[in-house]
């Protein structure tokens, strides 16, 4: 921590944009959007055309984009022109878990936020709704390494609504699943009884529930409600697009070379997904980094559709 952190004021509490704080006084429809993918999960300058992208499919599905960052050590829900900008741009742009939160808020640094960071703030903030490419989760070599993504431990125990691609397919996906399960997060495959791979359309493993429709999930959401408030995460795996997966062949050899170049130079910790995703996405000559955005900007539309379905829900 900076030596003059106790110069400081107070840290703020969170800052709703002016359109966020009247979308979510009014009812209206409004998705979370994290933005770790925007500073450490893509390439620039392509992510900041990325970022406003997503803004722009949630607004054409009749929603509010909220995107998350901390500035200056202020966490912001829901970001203007030029934050969304100096999260893209940036290179001070820290990447922060949920555990990193009080000390950014406390030191004024900034940074962007992870599934884990981004679902504790919306939800916090009364959003419902939230859209990423795919979870974090256990890593390959877990047994060794420890590595297991704060994504699942912090959506155990957070009512949000996440849709993704799965989990990221750099990861040892069965033992994520089961871990999801321990956890109690519930899991729906959205149009497909498999889970999909993040990348590729299917894992190869089974989902236990699967759903056709926002309003399904909707429904799911209320039945959460009944029970008495969403113990922790609802999980909607929703697969990529056969058409825009990657050759699996092609993934699995990647994938194999850049799993062993990160053991190789002792890669470890927050470092590993950026990495392994830019070795992916070099390896392939961009086709990974093609499947993933097909990926998320099938989530981010399916999640405003979610959320319309959720805000238009019976009283
Ligand atoms: N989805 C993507 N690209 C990403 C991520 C998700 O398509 O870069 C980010 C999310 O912010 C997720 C993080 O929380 O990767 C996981 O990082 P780690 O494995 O270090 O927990
Ligand atoms: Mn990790």
């Amino acid at each position: 921590m900076s030596s003059n952190a106790s110069h400081r004021a107070h840290p703020c509490a969170p800052a709703l944009s002016p359109e966020v704080r009247a979308a979510l006084a009014t009812h209206h429809p409004v998705v979370a959007l994290e933005s770790t993918i925007i500073a450490h999960g893509l390439p620039r300058p392509r992510n900041l055309r990325v970022a406003e992208e997503l803004e722009g499919l949630v607004r054409s599905a009749g929603a509010v984009p909220a995107t998350i960052a901390v500035l200056d050590g202020r966490a912001h829900i829901g970001l203007d022109k030029a934050q969304l900008e100096r999260v893209a741009t940036d290179p001070g742009m820290r990447k922060l878990g949920h555990r990193d939160l009080a000390p950014a808020m406390a030191t004024g640094a900034s940074g962007a936020t992870t599934v884990s960071a981004t679902a504790f703030l919306a939800a916090r903030a009364g959003l419902r709704v939230f859209a990423t490419g795919g979870l974090g989760g256990v890593h390959r070599e877990w047994t060794r390494t420890q590595d297991e993504s704060a994504d699942l431990r912090l959506l155990a125990r957070t009512g949000i609504t996440v849709v993704c691609a799965g989990v990221k397919s750099i990861l040892d996906v069965p033992a994520t699943l089961q871990r999801l399960e321990t956890l109690g997060v519930t899991v729906l495959g959205y149009g497909t009884g498999l889970f999909p791979g993040f990348y590729l359309t299917s894992s190869g493993e089974p989902v236990d529930w699967t759903v056709r429709t926002p309003e399904e999930v909707a429904d799911v959401m209320r039945a959460q409600d009944v029970l008495g408030g969403p113990g922790g995460a609802l999980v909607v795996a929703n697969p990529v697009p056969v058409a825009d997966q990657l050759d699996p062949a092609l993934h699995d050899r990647v994938l194999a070379e850049a799993l062993a170049e990160c053991r190789e130079r002792g890669i470890v910790g927050q470092a590993v997904t950026p990495f392994l995703l830019d070795r992916l996405m070099r390896g392939t000559g961009g086709a990974s980094l093609e499947a993933n955005l097909a990926a998320v900007r099938a989530n981010v539309s399916l999640a405003a559709q979610i959320s319309g379905a959720w805000a238009a829900r019976p009283p």
